[in-house]
């Protein structure tokens, strides 16, 4: 049957991932197969019983060695994507990932619905439920499951249908897993659909952006300030808000706790070699989360003497606290750099006593303890050494 409708590779390409999907909304669903040996098949489903590889006319990068996809709309964008990784090492089973790629449908004028179900725990999203698309007396199917693909899976809960030219559908049927129904009349194309069980119709939280944050910083310490645009759930659900602040990397160094005013004022710690930040918002209606559109605005972190006295020395030890001092030597230090460094206390003859690392976690002014206890009463050199600078000074404990 698969020759008879055209859906035939060669029995050299080494067919691996095979994954069905409509990826050009005409309303049928297309097949994409993933070969070790040969570019991968695009099977477009001619809607006549039969299936066309438009491999070479479908835009799809050469990816030979690229066994494992997972299909998805990643961008939701209304267009089913392909991520497509994986490699069968020369062990034979070992994945190395060499070749992983994302290739995000470039759409065109089809119409499509995603439909996403929501029902009440354990099953949130109405995994094995069956969806049926009606228009003009024809059905199309589809089935809520927790993933399939090979060696990867599509974990994409919802469920994708290409519309071709049409505006609406005449119904959509929902067959939840326990027997019972919704349906839902004249739905329009083009859009995102959350079902409720029992056909209520749920959107997510409205779209908002995040404002420029004020942002005042103590070494060690960022207090920041952050205001966004309020969003709203059209079913008048509260909207709760999470503020995240990201390195530029992507770590993430703070997350408030939700709340529901559109602003935050929170303090957190700096920890590491970097001081531009991100800062993003996700609202939530208690079912869908919305994030803020526009990825957040950096800010810089800086500390407050720093910006009192002007641009810094790259390193400096500005004081050495009780200056002579007893057990315990305090050390002021300026850093430009967020380096690692050594100080080091070393006596009159030139050697070393104590050696103890020195992370810098801000720029600007700072203290440092070091534990004296161990040393005699005398002179000493204190020696600050990061990569690029060396500074020193004496100090004397009684
Ligand atoms: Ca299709
Ligand atoms: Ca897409
Ligand atoms: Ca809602």
């Amino acid at each position: 049957m698969a020759l008879d409708a055209g859906v035939r590779g060669e029995q050299i390409s080494f067919s691996y991932g095979t994954s069905a999907a409509d990826f050009n909304n005409d309303g049928w669903v297309d097949l994409y197969v993933s070969n070790r040996a040969a570019p991968p098949y695009m099977f477009i489903n001619n809607g006549d019983g039969t299936f066309s590889n438009k491999y070479a006319v479908s835009g799809v990068p050469l990816v030979t060695n690229n066994t494992s996809i997972a299909v998805a709309d990643f961008n939701h964008d209304g267009w089913v994507d392909i991520f497509s990784g994986g490699d069968f090492g020369p062990q034979g089973g070992n994945i190395t990932n060499q070749f992983s790629i994302l290739m995000l449908n470039d759409g065109g004028s089809n119409g499509y619905l995603t439909v996403n179900l929501i029902q009440p725990a354990p099953n949130k999203r109405g995994i094995g439920s069956r969806l049926e698309v009606w228009k003009d007396g024809v059905i199309q199917l589809r089935d809520i499951t927790a993933g399939d693909g090979f060696t990867s899976q599509n974990m994409d809960f919802s469920a994708h249908f290409g519309l071709g030219t049409a505006s609406t559908i005449d119904s959509l049927i929902v067959k939840w897993p326990d027997g019972t129904r919704d349906r839902l009349l004249n739905v329009a194309a083009n859009q995102h659909l959350f079902i409720e069980k029992g056909g209520q119709l749920n959107a997510p939280p409205t779209p908002f952006e995040v404002y420029e944050s004020a942002t005042v910083t103590q070494p060690g310490k960022a207090e920041a300030n952050f205001y966004w645009e309020a969003s709203s759930d059209p079913e008048g659900k509260p909207i709760t808000y999470v503020v995240t602040v990201k390195t530029t990397e992507g770590k993430i160094i703070f997350e408030s706790d939700p709340i529901e005013t559109p602003y935050l004022t929170a303090e957190f710690e700096v920890d590491r070699d970097s001081f531009e930040y991100r800062w993003v918002v996700t609202a939530t209606d208690g079912l869908h989360i919305r994030r803020s559109l526009n990825e957040a605005r950096s800010f810089n972190v800086t500390g407050d003497s720093v910006e009192e006295e002007g641009i810094p020395s790259e390193l400096s030890l500005t004081s050495t606290y009780t200056n002579p001092f007893t057990d315990q030597l305090s050390v002021d230090l300026n850093a430009s750099v967020l380096e690692n460094g050594v100080l080091e206390v070393i006596d009159l003859l030139g050697r070393v006593l104590i050696s103890q690392k020195i992370a810098f976690k801000v720029i600007g002014p700072q203290r440092v303890g070091v534990d004296t206890a161990s040393i005699p009463g005398g002179a000493y050199l204190v020696r600050l050494t990061t990569k690029s600078k060396s500074v020193q000074a004496v100090v004397i404990k009684i």
